[in-house]
């Protein structure tokens, strides 16, 4: 608990005070044939099992109807090929024919009905994966940079994301109880009736918590926006430590300015032998120091921001016995994935499938869900990787293979080569509608119609061909990291959206809010002008983010400060 609270912790936290094996009601609602969905609390307990109940929004007017999201945890993203089979399968059976793959490098079912949903986790722990802790106020998916090409360093970095997750992962029992006996935890047992969480305590964290590895001079992690974030240093192809990134993390909601995106600061370098103390000391700090009163301001960022960095480096000194030393010096240059054909480190092949706004499925004509389900079938030695910028990587590939892989691909209409355009290949948009129940605005269902929409716009300006990262959510909370993306669209009400610039390709800076409310169809009209002074006005090759940042959003910022100067607001009354 932060000791500077006062105020009267928040209704989830007595919730995980009362029941800190988190079971809930679980069992018993689940076997209950006759409920299609859970209680207020449980929603809140399920959240921590990987579970998240949603309706259907499109379907709201006729009433609710009721299905459940289900987030695999997925350390650094990596399946194996009947892993993908599996869960291929389970999206057929119980969810809606989709895989999702997220920003964080794991898997979302969507549309799973309660009775589907014990099966359904069930057979992902039979795959040896699981949903625990996907969700909740607990460390989430740890992620790792997917690619394997640039250094081979990549599996050691890899595997200590493994361990770091197992290290951070929350201990209770109710989560084999439930979902793979299928009965309620006995609560009047000792072990369970005294249970207590070794890491974590009665009340988990005040808030989630993210972990991130990355390795420069590629930010494929968006490092910055984790509560902590592990940039590896390597030298000669041999992994000698981490610079250690802390208190990033994007969410904020309209019209509070108590909360906001906040890029990490980088505090330090540490060997890697002290890599489990280092991610223990700054979850720890989350969970002694985090706000327990408002689950706005809880995120470790506000610790961060509020306490200072020379606050934050001196307890993770006092908790580790003094690792860190000065950070090394790294660079990053892009955030992107390598589509097509590549070959990795080790002689063998990858293949980078772009998955438009992460939602593989079949359509006419492209029938990418089947497709990688017979690669899975057919070419059983295949890694599958979900990268965080929400496509597929086939990994460990022989040359042989290649061909093959090619054209089976092909038989369903999914390219290897010029996949998507470019502004489509750099694009990202959350799900929003129908699933999310947090939506304000379309985002998955918009943004590539709205791509188009732009590219046209880019046609006609003679910009055709040059990149620019867009990404899209229904709110401000930032699921698809808007807040970093060169133009980025954020939900305020149906078909009007935030307009924010700015952001730029190594993941480095965060855009700033340029325009309050655009309506969807003024989206070209308000971007011309920006695209025709960026094409006349830019130095060389300057990206569009790069310029939004040098020259329109200075002025817009001089523009603001000039009209607050003319009409000043009126001082607050005294009387
Ligand atoms: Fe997120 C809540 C989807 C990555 C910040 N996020 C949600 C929920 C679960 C809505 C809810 O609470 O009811 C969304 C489910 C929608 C649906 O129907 O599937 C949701 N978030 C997603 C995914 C699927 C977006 C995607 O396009 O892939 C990502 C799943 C990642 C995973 O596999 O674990 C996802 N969410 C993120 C990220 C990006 C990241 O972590 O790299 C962020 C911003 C970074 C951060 O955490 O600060 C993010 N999600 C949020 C927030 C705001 C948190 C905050 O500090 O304020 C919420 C709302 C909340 O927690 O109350 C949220
Ligand atoms: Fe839902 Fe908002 Fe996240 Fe989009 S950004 S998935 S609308 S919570």
């Amino acid at each position: 608990m932060s000791e500077t609270q006062t105020a009267p912790v928040n209704k989830n936290e007595v919730l995980k005070q009362n029941d800190p094996t988190l079971s809930g009601a679980l069992a018993t609602t689940l076997a209950d044939t006759a409920l299609d969905h859970f209680s207020a609390d449980d929603e809140q307990f399920m959240k921590f099992h990987g579970i998240y109940q949603q309706d259907d929004r499109d379907l709201r007017k006729t009433g609710k109807k009721y299905m459940m999201m289900i987030r695999g945890r997925i350390p650094g993203g990596v399946m194996t090929a009947p892993q993908w089979i599996t869960f291929d399968d389970l999206a057929t059976q119980y969810g809606n024919n989709t895989l999702r793959v997220t920003t964080r490098q794991s898997i979302q079912f969507h549309g799973v009905l309660k009775s589907g949903l014990r099966a359904l986790i069930k057979k992902i722990n039979e795959s040896l994966l699981s949903t625990l802790a996907a969700c909740g106020d607990v460390n989430r998916n740890v992620t790792a940079s997917p690619t394997p090409a640039y250094t081979k360093a990549r599996e050691q970095v890899y595997a200590d994301s493994v361990r770091v997750m197992e290290a951070l992962a929350p201990q209770t029992p109710s989560y084999h109880s439930i979902w793979i006996e299928g009965v309620q935890l006995k609560l009047d047992e000792p072990a369970n009736k005294d249970f207590v969480d070794p890491l974590y305590g009665r009340t988990y964290l005040p808030r989630k918590f993210k972990v991130s590895f990355v390795i420069p001079p590629v930010n494929d992690m968006d490092i910055f926006t984790n509560d902590l974030g592990f940039i590896a240093v390597v030298e000669n192809d041999q992994l000698i430590g981490y610079n250690l990134a802390v208190g990033g993390g994007l969410g904020r909601s309209h019209n509070n300015v108590q909360t906001y995106p906040r890029i990490a600061d980088v505090v330090g370098f540490f060997r890697p032998e002290h890599l489990i103390d280092v991610a223990k000391a700054v979850l720890t700090i989350h969970r002694d120091f985090g706000d327990r009163t408002n689950r706005k301001h809880a995120r470790l960022k506000y610790v961060v921001e509020e306490r200072g960095v020379v606050w934050m480096t001196a307890e993770i000194n006092r908790r580790t016995n003094n690792v860190l030393s000065g950070v090394r010096r790294y660079e990053f240059t892009s955030t992107g994935d390598l589509y097509g054909w590549h070959r990795a480190v080790d002689g063998k092949m990858f293949l980078t499938l772009f998955v438009e706004t992460g939602r593989i499925k079949d359509v006419t004509g492209h029938a990418q869900k089947t497709a990688l389900r017979q690669v899975a079938e057919k070419f059983p030695g295949v890694e599958f990787r979900l990268s965080g910028n929400q496509n597929v990587i086939l990994a460990n590939i022989p040359d042989s293979d290649r061909a093959g892989i090619t054209a089976l691909l092909a038989s369903h209409g999914v390219k290897v080569d010029q996949q998507a355009s470019v502004l489509h290949a750099a694009s990202m948009a959350c799900p929003s509608m129908p699933t999310c129940g947090l939506g304000l605005a379309e985002s998955e269902r918009m943004l590539p119609a709205l791509i188009d929409r732009i590219e046209k716009l880019g046609g006609e300006l003679g910009l055709g061909g040059e990149e620019i990262i867009i990404r899209s959510t229904g709110c401000p909370n930032g699921c698809a990291r808007p807040y970093m993306a060169e133009i980025a669209f954020v939900g305020k009400a149906p078909g009007r959206y935030q307009l924010w610039l700015g952001g730029n390709a190594a993941g480095t800076r965060l855009n700033r809010v340029f325009k309050e409310t655009v309506k969807d169809p003024e989206i070209e009209a308000e971007l011309r002008p920006l695209f025709a002074r960026w094409k006349n006005e830019r130095v060389a090759t300057e990206r569009f983010g790069d310029f939004c940042s040098r020259v329109i959003l200075p002025e817009a910022q001089a523009a603001a400060a000039a009209a607050a100067a003319a009409n000043p607001a009126p001082a607050p009354s005294t009387s």
